[in-house]
């Protein structure tokens, strides 16, 4: 990547490019694990993590919450006379922040780079403007785009849903935005485009008739995916699931429910999964559960990095600081194949009262290093093979014989409960110890072992 690109002005004084010091460094800017062009089985650091940053919660989050207004500066903002001005600082300010940190892509939402208009001639025209403006910035940079989507829960006309309103006319809005968002993608070449349903779901059934609105969405993503396809994008289509919030409940709940929807509309092919690990804990899931499940469905594709906090029931979005978490997250990551079109984005916002220039800098190189050290742990546990072995032996009895039979559909349930005489006679069977806490205690050893 080529070394930073600052616009008209700096943005980030005082910060120069991130590098790597190692482990023993206590510079907070500095990383301690991420080493970009570090082999790590095969590939290099960079290659494996693909690291993107949210253009929404980076620049656009201003720390304003229910109880009280904006904390954060964002000197793009206040030395600009027009919003569309603002947005070109704003662009600056980003691709300094990208290339100075030493992350390979981003990701945003269409009204993240450029103002909404009057009409959607308008706003389209915004978004070719900025659009123009951010090809000439990735030439220059080097950055490039992980995925592009369209904001379809901001605005007041999308309050009961975008693709699920009731009302026709919305839908008809939702798609001028998803229309010009996916051309978006496509002349920045981006490598995917994402469907969060902000707000399709419910917030009561009492007023609504959810086969339908399912059926809408469907229609609707078919409409999209045929659009993208024949205007050129050759990237991923992913939808990220979520249960709830703005909704009540939200119809990509969680990864099974969406590969469920997906086979049910005859979708399946089309798209795949872009998992957030605070998502997963809202759904009442581990998010190394919600990877393995995309990878056992064969819809794997990218990851929202970011952690909630347990003892909250809503989207924290902070960034990943448990190595323990990104250890086995990359554990399934790397099991499934690795990212393809897909990567790390930081679906992350430093805290209200986190007022410091660095301490942007500061979190997203806290999570590329929680990430990184993960990764390293993840490739020892996979060279080693100890945890694969122990999960592979508990199976053996699948591996030959009538076990293998089963496995291959070859038998009835009457074959089946014939066997149980003489395969069921020990009063231990069944009683084999699942040596779960040997286990852990083994991951906690790869941890502790990583530099
Ligand atoms: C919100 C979602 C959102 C998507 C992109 O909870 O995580 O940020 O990632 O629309
Ligand atoms: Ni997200
Ligand atoms: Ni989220």
């Amino acid at each position: 990547m080529a070394d930073y690109f600052v616009g008209k002005k700096e943005y980030f004084p005082g910060i120069g490019k991130i590098q790597y010091e190692g482990p023993a460094s206590d510079n907070p800017l500095a990383f301690k694990f991420y080493d970009a062009d570090r082999k790590v089985g095969g590939k290099t650091m960079r290659e494996h993590l693909r690291f993107a940053v949210a253009y929404w919660h980076s620049f656009g989050q201003d720390g304003t919450d229910p109880f009280g207004s904006a904390t954060h500066d964002y000197p793009w903002k206040t030395d600009a006379s027009t919003p569309m001005e603002a947005h070109e600082h704003k662009l600056d300010a980003a691709f300094e922040f990208f290339t100075k940190l030493g992350a390979g892509f981003y990701c945003f939402h269409d009204r993240d780079i450029a103002p909404e208009g009057a009409s959607p001639s308008e706003s389209e025209k915004n978004l070719a403007h900025m659009v123009a403006l951010a090809a000439e910035r990735q030439k220059a940079t080097g950055v490039r785009l992980l995925w592009g989507t369209a904001n379809l829960f901001s605005h007041p006309r999308y309050m009961n849903g975008a693709a699920t309103n009731p009302e026709f006319g919305v839908l008809t809005q939702a798609a001028a935005q998803v229309k010009a968002a996916i051309d978006a993608t496509i002349a920045l070449s981006g490598q995917g485009y994402v469907f969060w349903g902000g707000r399709e779901g419910y917030m009561s059934l009492l007023n609504t008739d959810l086969k339908r609105e399912k059926d809408h969405l469907a229609r609707f993503l078919a409409m999209s995916r045929d659009y993208g396809r024949t205007h050129g994008f050759k990237g991923t289509f992913y939808i990220e699931p979520k249960p709830m919030e703005p909704t009540k409940h939200q119809y990509d709940f969680d990864v099974e429910t969406v590969a469920g929807f997906l086979r049910a509309y005859g979708l399946e092919k089309d798209f795949r999964v872009n998992i957030e690990a605070n998502h997963a804990e809202l759904a009442g899931h581990d998010f190394q559960h919600e990877l393995e499940t995309a990878a056992a469905l064969g819809i794997f594709g990218s990851v929202d990095a970011n952690r909630g906090d347990p003892r909250n029931g809503w989207d924290t979005d902070q960034f990943p600081s448990s190595v323990y978490e990104t250890t086995l997250a990359m554990l399934a990551i790397l099991r499934a194949g690795g990212f393809t079109t897909g990567g790390l984005n930081f679906d992350a916002k430093i805290r209200r009262n986190s007022v410091d220039q660095a301490d942007l800098f500061e979190a997203h190189i806290g999570g590329m290093d929680a990430f990184a050290a993960g990764l390293l742990a993840a490739q020892r546990i996979i060279d080693d093979g100890k945890l694969a072995g122990f999960v592979r032996d508990r199976y053996t009895s699948f591996d030959a014989g009538e076990g293998a039979r089963f496995e291959a559909g070859g038998m009835n349930l009457e074959e089946l409960a014939a066997l149980a005489g003489s395969l069921g006679g020990s009063a231990r069977l069944g009683r084999t110890s699942g040596k779960q806490e040997r286990l852990e205690n083994l991951i906690t050893q790869y941890v502790l072992k990583v530099k």
